[in-house]
């Protein structure tokens, strides 16, 4: 006795097996409608890029400057936040507290500002790299008045200048950098990766 063994084509699929695959069939189109929209609206962080920062700092030096030739003194700087730029965003991001920058023309001392009344710069610069997107730069004066400095955080967005060690880091104009600011500050050798601040000061 011979037995032949019958192949089931498709129009000989039980009602369970038809079932089973259009259950797959919208498993997988469902899936893949999900990886579609997960694609679509990821939208990676943006990195701010050190190109504005420099062009920032540039023409932030050209306005101390012209303040300079004006007043014979740099603009004021404070460390203190009831008294500088810094105030307004201390009670939501302390790593503002003590770090020195302009004095506002609301602190306790009359004083000319580097934006009014004559405007050396128009606003004072964002630094895309703050930990508040509304800070400008820190900024801090030599204690002979003779040179000045100013710096973002960089891409940790961490200060490593401060009010502490400013004063070793920076001494007066120069043409070339101490060995701690070069320590405590941006490489680019190192990309963004660099945890070090990124600065510009009088030469
Ligand atoms: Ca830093």
């Amino acid at each position: 006795m011979t037995y032949s063994k019958k192949t089931q084509g498709p129009s000989e699929q039980t009602e369970p097996t038809r079932r089973k695959r259009v259950i797959v069939w919208i498993c997988i189109a469902l899936t893949a409608f999900v990886v579609l929209i997960v694609l679509h609206s990821y939208d990676p962080p943006v990195r701010p890029t050190f190109s504005p920062t420099r062009a920032d700092l540039r023409s932030l030096s050209t306005g101390l400057e012209a303040y300079f030739t004006d007043h014979q003194a740099y603009p004021a700087w404070s460390a203190d936040p009831d008294e500088n730029v810094y105030g307004p965003l201390v009670k939501n991001e302390p790593a503002f507290r003590g770090q020195p920058t302009f004095m506002s023309q609301s602190g306790t001392r009359r004083i000319q500002i580097v934006t009014s009344p004559v405007a050396y710069i128009t606003e004072y610069f964002s630094d895309a790299f703050a930990p508040h997107p509304e800070a400008p730069f820190s900024y801090w004066v030599t204690e002979k008045g003779d040179g000045w400095i100013a710096w973002s955080p960089g891409p940790d967005r961490d200060y490593d200048l401060s009010i502490h060690n400013i004063a070793k880091a920076y001494d007066g104009p120069t043409t070339r950098s101490s060995s701690l600011l070069v320590e405590l500050t941006f490489d680019p050798t190192n990309g963004m990766e660099s945890s070090g601040d990124f600065c510009r000061f009088k030469q």
